[in-house]
């Protein structure tokens, strides 16, 4: 596999059983096991496939299946159509960024960075755009037209490549000029209409801006003002794209092109044309959360509910990821399948996290290398149908901070869902309002939730609203987050880990969170522990 990419086994699996996977389990409510029936019984390899059985009404005779979740399926492969074919941008990253690392490794490569989507942090992507600088580009191109996980190669020039990867994904590579550096990578990095608006300032400053640079026309302004043509070629090797009469005032960073344009510098996650420039006029742009800022994570599942690890084990991985707390979040009885707690368990689990917590803070420190740590006391309760909580506030009222999550009855009305929700945010043991609409990116729209509503009540209530990181949640979405905001409500961003490698998600988590121009005020778990719980009802 190391020397080809391929494996010969997993390529005989494949023959045996010919069934697109990723295409399938793309549509809600289909696994592995329906799957299975499906292939074993009507032959179903594909979404067309699926899509045909369901319409001639020949999946709801199976066993296991029914009318019902005929009817799912057929709504699902509408949603998974509609989402078009792009890609959830956590679940993607891994591959982006191992490309990535080889590219810069080649020693061909000067400078090399992602730019489009991927970098504004957009929860799904269409492609991948990297730019590179470069003084001999065949051997990065050839080499990257090459890599074993590429099927398809759309192009493969000197200054452009383009191929298609064995995951779907497309990424195209492109060459630009050092001395342009800084205007390609604002270019590339959009969004189109944030590109657009930089570009008709520029024009009322009598500049011309494009992917090659801030030019100011030198027979209208003079020469006398600007670097004349050759200076530039001599400071900065400036080669191309330069006509006789355009003098170069920025280009080679980002930074001197917003700089000269009067705007002050915008992050990537901000480029999308909803304030961000007039905001920059008036130096008014928040400083947004740090990838770097979180303190502690609120929502964790363990082995006692449908989390993969124990509770030791999850925090020895939040300790490793530089956390100082994690709020143990496990389900609540109502969701039966994920072994959720009742009230005898959860009360155990309780003793459980003291006999923890004071093996975490032994004097020397040694159990949780010198750090202090701390597992806070916590659930993922049940919201029920009338807003009623899964578990006695008796029970509630002796937990550190109490989560809410919707799981059930997503096809409420508006209003019976949106007071559903308030009703719970109205309960005084309520802290947190966990993934609050309830979306799964590519694959499930939200519940029909009035937000508005919801985020006045969180006002009233005090109840923080959470930004699930989860890479196909992501709720909050951004626009949603801004909103908050604006309103004074504050936010989590939390996991919902099942497993000691899901830490890793916090980042998506809080680039939504900058996307939504959240600042560290606004994240209560990007404060210390005490003043997070001070904060809480
Ligand atoms: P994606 O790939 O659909 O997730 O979204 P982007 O934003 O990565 O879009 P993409 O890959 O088509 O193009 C990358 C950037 O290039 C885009 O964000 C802005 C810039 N760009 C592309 N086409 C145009 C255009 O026609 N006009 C302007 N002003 N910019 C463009
Ligand atoms: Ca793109
Ligand atoms: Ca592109
Ligand atoms: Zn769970």
């Amino acid at each position: 596999m190391i020397k080809t990419g391929k494996s010969k086994y997993y390529q005989q699996l494949k023959k045996k059983t010919p069934v697109n996977l990723p295409e399938l389990t793309a549509v809600e409510g289909l696994g592995p096991r329906s799957i299975r029936t499906l292939y074993d019984k009507l032959k179903i390899r594909n979404l067309k496939d699926l899509e045909k059985a369901a319409k001639a009404g020949k999946i709801r005779n199976l066993a296991g299946f029914g009318e019902k979740s005929e009817e799912n399926i057929l709504k699902g492969i509408e949603f998974v159509k509609k989402s078009g074919g792009r890609f959830i941008s956590g679940f993607v990253m891994p591959e982006i960024r191992l490309i990535e690392n080889r590219l810069i490794s080649l020693k061909e490569v000067k400078r090399l960075e992602v730019a489009g989507s991927t970098r504004r942090r957009k929860e799904t992507i269409g492609d991948v755009d990297f730019l590179v600088i470069s003084d001999n580009p065949k051997p990065i191109m050839d080499y990257f037209v090459s890599m074993p996980e590429v099927v398809r190669v759309y192009a493969h020039g000197q200054t452009k490549s383009a191929v298609k990867l064995e995951s779907g994904l497309d990424v195209d590579v492109r060459v630009v000029p050092e001395a342009s550096y800084g205007a390609a990578l604002a270019y590339f990095t959009g969004s189109k209409d944030h590109n657009i608006k930089l570009r008709s300032i520029a024009i009322k400053k009598g500049y011309k801006l494009n992917e090659y640079g801030l030019f100011r026309i030198a027979d209208q302004r003079g020469h006398k003002r600007g670097l004349t043509q050759k200076e530039i070629a001599d400071q900065r090797g400036y080669k191309r794209g330069l006509t006789q009469k355009e003098i170069m005032v920025a280009g080679y960073t980002e930074e001197e092109i917003y700089k000269a344009l009067g705007v002050d510098y915008i992050e990537p996650e901000l480029r999308e044309m909803t304030g961000e420039i007039e905001a920059a006029q008036k130096h008014k742009l928040p400083k947004l959360i740090e990838y770097s800022d979180l303190k502690g994570d609120l929502q964790v599942q363990t082995d006692w509910s449908d989390g993969a690890n124990s509770m030791e084990e999850m925090a020895r991985a939040a300790m490793a990821a530089g956390l100082e707390y994690i709020l143990i979040t496990d389900h609540t009885k109502r969701l039966a399948m994920t072994g959720g707690l009742n009230e005898g368990r959860i009360l155990k689990q309780m003793e459980e996290i003291d006999k923890l917590n004071l093996k975490f803070s032994a004097k020397d420190g040694s159990a949780s290398g010198g750090k202090s740590f701390r597992i806070l006391k916590g659930t993922e309760c049940d919201i029920l149908k009338d807003g009623s909580m899964d578990l006695p506030d008796k029970i509630l009222a002796k937990l550190d901070v109490v989560g809410g999550s919707i799981h059930s009855l997503f096809n409420l009305s508006k209003k019976e869902q949106t007071e559903r929700i308030q009703k719970a945010m109205n309960n005084p043991n309520v802290d947190i309002i966990f993934h609050p609409t309830g979306r799964l990116i590519n694959r499930r729209a939200p519940y029909e939730v009035d937000v508005d509503e919801i985020i006045k009540t969180a006002k009233k209530t005090k109840t923080i609203l959470e930004i699930d990181a989860f890479p196909d949640r992501l709720d909050l979405k951004d626009e949603y987050i801004k909103k908050c905001v604006g309103a004074g409500v504050k936010m989590s961003i939390d996991s919902d880990a099942h497993s000691v490698f899901h830490f890793s998600v916090l980042e998506y988590g809080i680039a939504q969170a900058r996307r939504g121009w959240a600042t560290k005020n606004d994240i209560i778990n990007a404060w210390p522990l005490d003043k997070m719980l001070k904060m809480l009802k």
